[in-house]
């Protein structure tokens, strides 16, 4: 059996235009992963400081370029099936920041009636958002069949299933991947490897770094290692597989290494953490500075431009979160419409 690890560089310049790359899409990638961040940073701010949220809340904070890249390479009709940490999926499948917060706040203007809240958030089938599980690893072979339609109807679209490095520990995981690589499903296996399963750094447990790039050896699947800092490197490594994956053949495995840089839920204050590991994520490689800093640096950006990207974001998120405040719950006979 051949091994296919391939190492996705970043695409220099002249590279844009093959891989169909503009000034628009290169700022709509900074706005959303800057989107991301700010509607984060409130919902953070509403479960400490106001106690207004309640629940369980996996933060997305350091991923963002992963959801930002995925998403300029979805067209209409792809699917996305999601984990506990889907805020950032939520925003890149363009789901209302109002319907979001309502989500959050349990009401049922929400995207799911506020039934679903945070592990779900997702979910929207208008956009492409089918599924999302909070059962670690459990969607990759729900995923798998989703693929199997697209392939069975010859569809040209993709799935893809987005889950943790400390998912790659589970039994549903190695099922699935035996199941996709035995149909040959067009379905993306995107595995953000954010270095942290709960508490545990994943890399602790085997004394590797590349442990996460093993776990897709041996199923026949090339296997892309993408940088999960940076949409780009995360976009060409998808452009490169597309026109395989439209054609109904698959599946393709991606490690996109990146770093959680809050604590495995709002609660949790990750006190556990490496001295300085934080701040070397969090100041020297945070994915938004990056990015931002190489389109200034490419005079695609300027400071400014760069400044009223964090306001407009800012204002959207508040506005969004105002309107949602006005929500409602279902009622309790409203409840069993939809057991
Ligand atoms: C099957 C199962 N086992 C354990 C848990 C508890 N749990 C919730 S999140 C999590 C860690 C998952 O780590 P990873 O897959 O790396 O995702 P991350 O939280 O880092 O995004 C665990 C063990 C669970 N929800 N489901
Ligand atoms: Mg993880």
């Amino acid at each position: 059996m051949k091994i296919n690890v391939f190492h996705i560089s970043t695409p220099v310049i002249s590279e844009y235009n093959k891989l169909g790359l503009d000034k628009s899409k290169l700022l709509d990638m900074l706005e959303t992963m800057i989107l991301i961040r700010t509607f984060e940073e409130k919902v953070e701010e509403l479960y400490l400081r106001e106690g207004v949220l309640m629940g369980p809340a996996h933060l997305y904070f350091g991923s963002e370029a992963i959801a930002a890249g995925v998403k300029h390479f979805l067209r209409k009709g792809d699917l996305v099936l999601s984990h506990h940490r889907g805020h950032g999926h939520a925003i890149m499948l363009g789901i209302e920041l109002t319907k979001l917060f309502a989500e959050l706040l349990g009401f049922k203007e929400g995207n799911l009636r506020g039934l679903g809240g945070s592990m779900h958030l997702p979910v929207d089938i208008s956009k492409g958002g089918l599924y999302a599980s909070a059962i670690v690893g459990s969607q990759v072979p729900i995923a798998v069949g989703v693929a199997f339609y697209h392939k069975y109807r010859r569809t040209g679209n993709v799935t893809i299933v987005f889950f943790g490095d400390g998912a790659t520990n589970t039994g549903a995981f190695a099922e699935g991947l035996v199941m996709a690589s035995f149909l040959r499903v067009p379905l993306i296996l995107m595995c953000e490897d954010n270095k942290y399963a709960e508490f545990t750094r994943t890399s602790d447990l085997f004394g590797d770094e590349d442990v996460i790039i093993q776990r897709f050896l041996g199923y026949n699947v090339p296997i892309l290692v993408v940088d999960g800092n940076d949409p780009l490197s995360v976009y060409k490594g998808l452009k490169i597989y597309e026109d395989e994956l439209r054609s109904g053949e698959g599946p393709l495995a991606v490690v996109a290494s990146t770093y959680r840089l809050k604590g495995h839920g709002v609660y949790d204050k990750a006190l556990y953490k490496p001295l300085g590991e934080v701040e070397l994520y969090g100041k020297l490689k945070d994915p938004i500075m990056m990015f931002a800093n190489r389109l200034i640096i490419e005079g695609i950006l300027t400071h400014d431009e760069f400044k009223v990207i964090f306001e407009k974001a800012k204002q959207a998120v508040e506005k969004a979160f105002e309107e949602a405040r006005k929500g409602s719950p279902l009622t309790i006979e409203e409840l069993y419409n939809y057991v």
